[in-house]
């Protein structure tokens, strides 16, 4: 419940209807936004300056009274909605009982459940073990480090347009200068990056991308690194700041059979597109892909802050006791959300909800970019979906007019972000629990800012 009795309360009781009372940004908005200037540090960015009171299902309300649709799931985290029944109960049993022990001092038990479902939801039946962390990046450093030590092998491959973090070594993993990196160097060592399967810029065609860039890839590691070399190669199996880049069918798997040959330890990075994002658990099973670790964050655990690292026991075992670990990580009030939303999200089939919102939004991403030239590529999965925007009839990434588009939805009421490389992406990520009024509604809004455009 919220303290103030003009603010409604969160929660998936929060009416579901989009309402603007003010301009977007509104007064309070925009007071709050002065003390933040004077108080936050400039390098922290915002998409949408509104200050948020309350949110749940598929809207956020800020401290104007404005009700916005939300196509961003803070980052693709909110999947089960912003405070979902389940992971409001659990967390609040959980802090009235403890707050931390910290793992490594004394343990408890949803630590070892959160794994346990882990082991269970990620893809292949093989003997499995987890460990938690606090954000996506430090699971990124903690699957590298386990690579390495179960390897003996220093080299690590990344791709074009990959995202993996903003610490030292994910940022040396990352593929884009700005913001992600400009001025933070030096970068890790032994970070080799290679091209990226997409399809829509392949330069011989979509056609012939998963069987070039496959090529590509394994020549260049086998010239430039040396498969003996490489301890892991590391790849979102749907990027997600870098673009929304699905790579091409056969893609993930040829990476993957290429890796077992070579004993390079395939990771998958599923911090953006795990958790039923895309339609299944994870992005790997579009294709049967088994990788052998797996990093995961963002809509494990309902909004709050954990991560985790699957993979092969006797990769995960090879690291000594007390090589892993931190003060936080797997924390009992995480673990209590994640169980919470693990729980909501069979329950409620989240990842048919996906699939859902798929079939909804593809065909109207389509119909816009039959109508709207600037948009050269529609692509993505589930509720998981892009449009990539262009100078017409060229590959020229048009920066400007995606954010001419996110700009009119912003002040229209609906939370959208971009992506991408060049800044040209529109990215559809709305909770999974959305509902088809404001899924529809929220379409509606950007249809019409390309007709705007
Ligand atoms: N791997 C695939 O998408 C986080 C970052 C937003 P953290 N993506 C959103 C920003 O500008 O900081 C991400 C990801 C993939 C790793 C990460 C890193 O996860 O929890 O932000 O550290």
């Amino acid at each position: 419940m919220s303290a103030d009795p003009g603010i409604p309360a969160g929660g998936p009781s929060l009416p579901q209807r989009r309402n603007l009372v003010t301009e977007i940004p509104g007064p309070r908005s925009r007071e709050l936004f002065e003390r933040r200037q004077r108080s936050v540090a400039r390098g922290l960015s915002h998409t949408l300056p509104v200050f948020i009171t309350a949110a749940g299902g598929g809207v956020a309300v800020d401290v104007d009274g404005n009700s916005l649709i939300d196509f961003g799931s803070g980052i693709a985290v909110t999947s089960v909605g912003n405070s979902a029944d389940l992971v409001v109960s659990r967390v609040a049993e959980q802090v009235a009982q403890f707050t931390h022990t910290c793992f490594m001092v004394a343990p408890y038990e949803g630590y070892v459940a959160v794994c346990e479902q882990l082991n269970r939801l990620t893809p292949g039946d093989h003997d499995k073990r987890s460990a938690l962390f606090n954000s996506g990046a430090e699971a990124v450093e903690n699957a590298v480090k386990i690579a390495r030590h179960a390897t003996g092998r220093d080299a690590i491959v990344v791709f074009d347009h990959a995202y993996h973090g903003r610490t030292n070594l994910t940022m040396a993993m990352t593929a884009k200068n700005m913001p992600y990196k400009e001025g933070f160097g030096p970068f890790a060592g032994e970070v080799y990056r290679v091209p990226m399967a997409y399809p829509y810029r392949w330069p011989g065609g979509p056609a012939r991308c998963a069987a070039e860039a496959l090529g590509v890839v394994t020549s260049l590691i086998h010239a430039q690194v040396g498969e003996e070399n490489v301890a892991a190669v590391v790849i979102e199996p749907i990027q997600g700041e870098g673009g929304f880049v699905v790579p091409p069918d056969g893609f993930l798997p040829g990476l993957a059979e290429y890796c077992r040959t070579h004993g390079i330890v395939f990771v998958a990075d599923e911090i953006q597109s795990g958790f039923c994002r895309t339609g299944n658990w994870f992005a790997c099973e579009h294709e049967n892909v088994v990788p052998d670790l797996i990093t995961t964050a963002k809509g494990i655990a309902g909004g709050l802050p954990l991560a985790g690292v699957t993979g092969r026991a006797e990769l995960m075992d090879a690291v000594h006791p007390g090589g892993l670990g931190g003060t936080y990580g797997g924390n009992p009030v995480a673990c209590a959300a994640a169980l919470g939303a693990i729980e909501t999200m069979e329950k409620e089939d989240l990842a048919g909800a996906a699939r859902a919102i798929e079939i909804v939004m593809l065909p109207r991403l389509r119909a816009i970019a039959a109508a709207t030239p600037v948009v050269g590529d529609v692509r993505g999965r589930g509720a998981m979906c892009a449009v990539e925007l262009v100078q017409p009839g060229s590959l020229e990434p048009d920066p400007a007019a995606a954010a001419r588009v996110a700009s009119h939805c912003h002040r229209n009421g609906m939370i959208v972000l971009t992506c991408g490389t060049y800044g040209n992406v529109l990215r559809l990520l709305p909770p999974l629990v959305i509902g088809q009024p404001l899924l529809t509604e929220g379409l509606d809004i950007l249809a019409d800012a390309f007709t705007r455009l």
